[in-house]
């Protein structure tokens, strides 16, 4: 395993023959899925942030346990505390078959309890290859129970965003968020960004599929334990206003994110978990 620092966070990096994966254990956040001979799946900002207490821009961030921002308190935190917290290392591996794997873990502490009054316990697991499969479990650890919203926001790299098309969310509806979050009907036809785009498409367990003409690869996502997905793309004007993106590298990138949020949010009673796990295939 190597250990690098960048910006002020260490990194993380196995590499085995079928490919390299990469982590940091602040947010248990994933920066890099190489499948060997091929391009980078997941996008990583070219302005990206390494700092304590920043959310990483790209890769994948875990959302815990609120999605988007906090309802009722609206200075808190947007996506959660798990994403700026630091997470304990359980293992990292390489099996004789070329696969990478990481599995990090959080559990409540002081801090978190102030900012969501829970006790839980939380595990990441990634594994990679030719797919990457990653499962996030929470466990309820507390003595009373819990609701909590959850998502691996994943960031896709594309060719150009305003040539793909995504697949498997025609005429399911969805909540807009460019638009107020008015809750709209599915469309027939496979998703083609034109503009912004931020929508939560709610009771789907579908996989989508992202076709790329540029690079001529089609990228899968399946998923379960989730109900909700969500397709984002901040296009030009938002993109220029996040220094962490900035001007033109929007056009790299797709979210297509495997959550509970919003009506598919989880309750847990004491002693339970759930398990939101989503696959990543590239064709
Ligand atoms: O998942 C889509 C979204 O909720 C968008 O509304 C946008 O804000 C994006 O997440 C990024 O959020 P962040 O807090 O990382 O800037």
């Amino acid at each position: 395993m190597l250990s690098y620092l960048r910006g002020d966070l260490s990194l993380l990096r196995l590499s085995g023959a079928q490919a390299a994966l990469e982590i940091t254990p602040h947010g248990a956040h994933l920066t890099d899925w190489t499948v060997a001979g091929t391009q980078p799946v997941l996008f990583l900002s070219p302005n990206a942030v390494f700092q304590p207490g920043k959310a990483i821009r790209g890769g994948v961030p875990l959302v815990f346990p609120w999605f988007g921002p906090k309802t009722g308190d609206p200075r808190a935190a947007q996506h959660g505390l798990a994403r700026v917290r630091e997470w304990d290392l359980e293992s990292g591996t390489v099996t004789p078959e070329g696969e990478c794997s990481f599995v990090m873990s959080l559990a409540d502490d002081e801090s978190t309890r102030a900012a969501w009054p829970h006790a839980f316990h939380a595990r990441f697991t990634a594994t990679a290859g030719r797919q990457l499969r990653m499962a996030l479990e929470i466990r309820n650890t507390g003595a009373a129970g819990f609701t909590f919203e959850a998502a691996l926001h994943t960031y896709l790299a594309v060719s150009d965003a305003r040539r793909i098309r995504i697949r498997g969310l025609e005429n399911v509806a969805y909540l807009d968020k460019v638009d107020g979050g008015a809750r709209k009907p599915g469309e027939s036809v496979p998703i083609v960004f034109t503009g912004e785009t931020d929508r939560l498409y709610v009771d789907t367990a579908s996989a989508c599929t992202i076709e790329d003409p540029g690079w001529q690869r089609r990228i899968v996502v399946s998923k379960s334990g989730s109900r909700s997905t969500v397709v984002w793309n901040p296009w030009t004007e938002k993109a220029r206003a996040m220094a962490d993106l900035g001007e033109g590298a929007w056009t790299g990138m797709v979210c297509v994110e495997t959550a509970n949020a919003g009506a598919d949010a989880r309750t847990l009673a004491p002693g339970g978990s759930h398990v939101l796990e989503a696959v990543i295939a590239v064709e």
